[in-house]
């Protein structure tokens, strides 16, 4: 029999041991990449820190397709790295430049099995991109709340995986916080079905949650049931100016008395964040005529039969300014003009890439303290590299910064890069020090691997070291990140 390696002019050698053969008679030439370029874009993650190799790129169509290629790889002892929509900060996607690694690539399983509105649930597969999750749910007249800036490229399976956090967490939680069940491939390449679309089921431990956030080591994600929400009636987005971090807490505080749990996003961003984004990126606007240390785009959804949410919204901020905790607000009075709020927030990761390479600290701290973290850290990282430029913005409303940073103007980046380590060191050792946690929704993947030995306590790490080598004795399993 002719193999597909061999049809695509592969040598015998790259496949000696016949495995990209075997798994292309599973997956067809459809579902597997072997041209060296074609295969680049999986290769490389979304910040450009690795650049690994594949001996193949494997799509699968289904899930007993995803089963059937990792038994095959599990009995050959080949690693495989599972990969969603390639926009993790982490470095967890991607595989190790052995050569030696299987990239399996979920973007084939991309059909909504069910959409179930009186169960306000919906049963997607792994490779639906989240966008299209969001829209299907819409179209049903319900709310999937998770939304983050890469949601027209992310992958549910890649969400679920990295446990994302994103805009609404404030109100529904994490990406764990939003599943009743999943499917997963195990390591050995048995299928789990824990498909359960039940909102109670205490039958012993909650396995899916093992496999939500752990960045693909212990299994593949292969379908999962998400819950729905209503879709809110009204929608408030306000752009806020202020000086003082501490007063962006008390104005939380105040609007979630107001308004309760309407309040849905509360993103904090820096003044120099919206210089970045004005000077590297086409079409962002400063939404308001002075410029301010601090801005803040929070917002409200609300339902037509509660009291109107833009009045009350209107009533908070105004009386917010009087008491001095803001210089300035625009509530948007469109849905275009909400666009171009989140277009200034949402921009801020690509317009600090633009102006350099970037050591980010992806921190959270209990909201009251995020204040304290933020001028902590800031002191600390001027004293050690004066004239760095803290880009520190995020989900301020969660104690969630993006504490990122960027070389001081004028000095060679590579210089700023190579005090990475202790930058690091400083932001996380002030983090820890405050009961923070070092990754607060990217994941730990390669970047922070060796780092969390430091921060996490011996006994998570050898639990966690145990629970990996229960599920995955062969250690095959995307080897190398996480622990
Ligand atoms: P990938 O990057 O492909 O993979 C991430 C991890 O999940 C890897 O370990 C991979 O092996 C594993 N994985 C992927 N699919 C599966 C599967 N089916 N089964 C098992 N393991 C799997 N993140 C946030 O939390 N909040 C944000 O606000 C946010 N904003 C972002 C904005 C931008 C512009 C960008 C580029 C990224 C942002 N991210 C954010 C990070 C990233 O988008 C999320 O981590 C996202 O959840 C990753 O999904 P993905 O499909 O791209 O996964
Ligand atoms: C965001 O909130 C993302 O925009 C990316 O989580 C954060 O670039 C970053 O560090
Ligand atoms: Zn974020």
């Amino acid at each position: 029999m002719v193999g597909i390696g061999e049809r695509r002019g592969r040598t015998a050698s790259a496949d000696s041991d016949g495995l990209v053969d075997r798994i292309g008679q599973v997956v067809g030439s459809k579902g597997l990449i072997l041209d060296p370029r074609d295969m680049e874009p999986y290769l490389t993650d979304w910040r450009r820190l690795y650049v690994g190799r594949a001996r193949a790129v494997v799509r699968p169509a289904s899930t007993p397709e995803t089963a059937a290629v990792v038994a095959l790889a599990a009995a050959a002892r080949v690693a495989i790295v599972p990969q969603g929509g390639n926009t993790g900060m982490v470095g967890a996607s991607v595989p190790d430049d052995s050569g030696r690694q299987i990239v399996i690539a979920l973007g084939r399983m991309n059909r909504i099995r069910k959409l179930d509105p009186l169960n306000n649930t919906l049963t997607a597969e792994a490779g639906c991109i989240l966008q299209q999750i969001q829209e299907a749910a819409r179209a049903e007249g319900r709310l999937f709340p998770l939304s983050l800036g890469a949601e027209g490229r992310c992958q549910i399976g890649g969400n679920l995986s990295t446990n994302a956090g994103g805009h609404g967490v404030l109100r529904y939680g994490n990406a764990r916080d939003l599943v009743l069940g999943i499917e997963a491939v195990l390591p050995d390449g048995r299928i789990w079905d824990g498909l359960r679309a039940l909102r109670k089921d205490n039958t012993g431990y909650d396995l899916k949650q093992l496999f939500i956030g752990a960045e693909g080591t212990l299994g593949i994600i292969t379908a999962a049931v998400l819950k729905l929400f209503a879709l809110p009636e009204e929608v408030v987005s306000a752009f806020v100016g202020f000086e003082r971090l501490e007063d962006a807490m008390v104005l939380l505080a105040r609007l979630r008395a107001a308004l309760g749990e309407t309040v849905t996003a509360f993103e904090l961003i820096p003044r120099i964040g919206l210089e970045l984004a004005r000077r590297h990126l086409a079409n962002v606007a400063d939404p308001l005529a002075g410029p301010h240390a601090h801005y803040l785009l929070i917002e409200v959804a609300g339902s037509g039969r509660d009291r109107d949410t833009r009045e009350a919204v209107e009533a908070a901020l105004s009386e917010a300014l009087q008491a001095g905790l803001l210089s300035d607000a625009v509530l948007a009075a469109s849905t275009a003009q909400a666009k171009a709020f989140w277009r200034v927030r949402e921009t801020l990761s690509e317009a600090q890439a633009l102006e350099g390479p970037t050591i980010k600290h992806d921190v959270a701290v209990p909201i009251s303290e995020a204040p304290a973290f933020i001028r902590r850290a800031t002191t600390a990282v001027e004293a050690a590299l004066p004239g760095v430029r803290t880009v520190a913005f995020g989900h301020l409303g969660d104690g969630n910064i993006h504490f990122n940073l960027t070389h001081p103007a004028g000095d060679d980046p590579k210089v700023f890069l190579a005090r990475q380590t202790e930058l690091n060191r400083i932001v996380h050792d002030i983090t820890a020090d405050m009961d923070g946690s070092i990754s607060a929704e990217h994941g730990l993947g390669q970047l922070k691997r060796e780092e969390i030995a430091r921060y996490k306590a011996p006994l998570e790490l050898e639990l966690m070291r145990r629970i990996k080598a229960t599920l995955d004795p062969l250690n095959i399993m995307n080897p190398g990140k996480v622990l």
